[in-house]
């Protein structure tokens, strides 16, 4: 009898699905991007010597792609053939829903695009709006590889040119917008840095050379190269969108004389939080309220950043706010951050709360709890990799065409097949092996346990852990190791957000412990809904450590993907 109830809530939920998918095309525009992916000459942040690195339409950052919820988007990528690099393009934070063969990952969703190659991305984004961003996803080319993704509201919420309207998103009135998109840049190029973290001389990561502001920074200050700008009119209210495009460290964030207003976490609104300044990690995004009531005619205020959870404690990324366009660009008149505080673990995240309720059950006992407990090893060749639960990330890196994707296993009769066949392989915590994934069922709530772990020299490091094809809920947090009977039922979050990217900090709460290698210093409870069929990766966003191997794949309702 529960079977059976089981089994027709699961055919609702795709009746729901289909039926959502009808009433949203009923009102969506297609829209189409090209994407061209060179090689071209850069300097972004003014050092002696030239550099060529990757860049879209000539561009870095790559030129913000903007949508309206429910869109259809039809993206065409030219992967020039000077390149040298194959490549892959993922929307992060799209969820990609009905579509998991468009979600840019090598190796799982598609082989990735050779030079010379054009490739198609077909999706809709569907009944999500906000701030996102779209990457290359394969090997370091995200350092240059990487752009805003806009998703609006209605086409009501776009920006207009005479900038008259007030801007609106849920309760929240703007006049216009700005873009604070961040990355770091290395004096390396991307083959040089991918040697170092493959090869047998890897002692760690090394910090940037400079925090990028929407591209651009100052590597020295007797260049007399000009910081990049945010420039606004007095007196008005702007949603600034905060986009973290880095690949390595967590960033703080702070506006000389400026509070911000939190509005929106990874694409979900929030109730109005108000701080003196953000803390960003890689593929994190968030959305300010900043209002411009500060004198205006002969003042400027810089924007200032700082790295934090690594060696490196000093950041040149600057820019600078100006109310006036007459205003040298070379500095700022006003350096006040009198409120950047060191580096708190925890942040304010336990402060922020939803603007919606939950879209799943945080309360009831998951249907699954999967342990990871990350290690950085050494291997017999002298290269260093990231295990995790002493596993090896091992399915295709996609670059091969010889090599199918592994989604392409699931689909059609013979994905019904391997389907089948798969149950016998299992093991206890649903880790398959023979293609080194998890896999789950259809509308499981699955609770993820992360662990942050000591390297080598002792010290304990956060990692940015994203999700791919659902939104995830931070449950909890503890110290050590997890221990399932003790810690269960543990909620550390009363007020949980929807996220894509969610910070394991090293452990919690008090400053990062220095111990014996490998030792678990405390891990974070994530929580999903298994509603959305596909081969999805959950990985960590340093990229350095997930080429490493810090990074596994959840294969969701694989029953349901031979339809597609
Ligand atoms: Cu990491």
């Amino acid at each position: 009898m529960m079977q059976g109830f089981y089994g027709s809530s699961k055919l609702l939920s795709l009746y729901f699905i289909i039926a959502l998918l009808l009433v949203c095309s009923a009102y969506a525009e297609l829209r189409t991007f090209e994407l061209n992916i060179s090689r071209g000459s850069l300097n972004p942040d003014c050092y002696e010597r030239g550099y060529t690195g990757l860049l879209v339409n000539g561009q870095f950052p790559a030129p913000p792609i903007r949508v309206t919820k429910n869109d259809h988007v039809h993206v065409i990528i030219h992967n020039d053939v000077d390149s040298n690099h194959s490549t892959t393009i993922h929307y992060h934070g799209i969820l990609q829903i009905g579509t998991p063969e468009a979600d840019g990952v090598p190796g799982l969703t598609q082989v990735a695009i050779q030079p010379g190659e054009t490739y198609h991305q077909r999706f809709q984004v569907i009944d999500q709006t906000g701030t996102y961003y779209y990457h290359a996803h394969l090997g370091l080319s995200d350092d240059t590889v990487s752009g805003p993704f806009i998703v609006y509201e209605s086409e009501d919420a776009w920006p207009s040119k005479d900038n008259k309207k007030k801007l609106k998103d849920g309760p929240y009135e703007y006049d216009d917008e700005r873009t604070l998109f961040l990355s770091e840049w290395w004096h390396q190029t991307e083959q040089e840095r991918m040697d170092y973290i493959m090869g047998t001389n890897y002692r760690g990561m090394v910090g940037a050379d400079s925090y990028l502001i929407n591209g651009k920074a100052v590597y020295s200050r007797e260049s007399g190269c000009e910081y990049p700008t945010i420039d606004v009119e007095p007196q008005k209210v702007y949603r600034v969108r905060v986009i973290g495009g880095l690949t390595l460290a967590v960033v703080g964030v702070s506006f000389a004389r400026h509070n911000l207003t939190i509005i929106e976490v990874d694409g979900q609104l929030v109730k109005p939080h108000s701080v003196s300044y953000l803390e960003v990690a890689p593929g994190q995004r968030f959305s300010v309220l900043l209002t411009t009531d500060q004198p205006a005619a002969d003042q400027s205020y810089f924007i200032d950043t700082k790295p934090y959870y690594i060696r490196e404690t000093e950041s040149n990324g600057r820019a600078i706010l100006r109310y006036n366009t007459k205003l040298p660009a070379t500095t700022a008149s006003v350096d006040e951050h009198p409120k950047f505080p060191p580096p708190t673990p925890q942040w304010h995240f336990a402060d922020l709360a939803p603007f919606n309720p939950p879209s799943i059950d945080l309360e009831k006992e998951a249907d699954r709890t999967i342990v990871i407990k990350p290690m950085e090893k050494v291997m017999a060749d002298n290269t260093t990799a990231w295990l995790l639960n002493d596993r090896l990330y091992y399915p295709s890196d996609g670059t091969n065409k010889a090599h199918p994707p592994l989604l392409a296993k699931f689909i059609g009769n013979d994905g019904k097949d391997f389907v089948s066949k798969q149950q016998q392989r299992l093991e206890a915590d649903s880790f398959d092996p023979d293609i080194g994934a998890y896999t789950l069922q259809f509308n499981e709530t699955v609770d993820i346990v992360i662990h942050t772990t000591a390297i080598a020299n002792g010290v304990c490091i956060g990692h940015p852990w994203h999700t791919h094809g659902h939104y995830h809920y931070v449950l909890a947090h503890g110290a050590g190791e997890y221990v399932h009977e003790q810690d269960k039922d543990l909620r550390t979050y009363q007020t949980a957000i929807a996220r894509d990217t969610s910070f394991v900090y090293p452990v919690q709460p008090g400053p990062p412990p220095r111990t014996a290698g490998n030792t678990l210093c405390g891990w974070s409870k994530i929580r999903i809904y298994t509603s959305n069929p596909g081969v999805w990766p959950l990985h960590c966003h340093i990229t350095s450590h997930m080429v490493q191997g810090m990074m596994t794949v959840l294969v969701a309702a694989p029953d349901k993907l031979s339809l597609l």
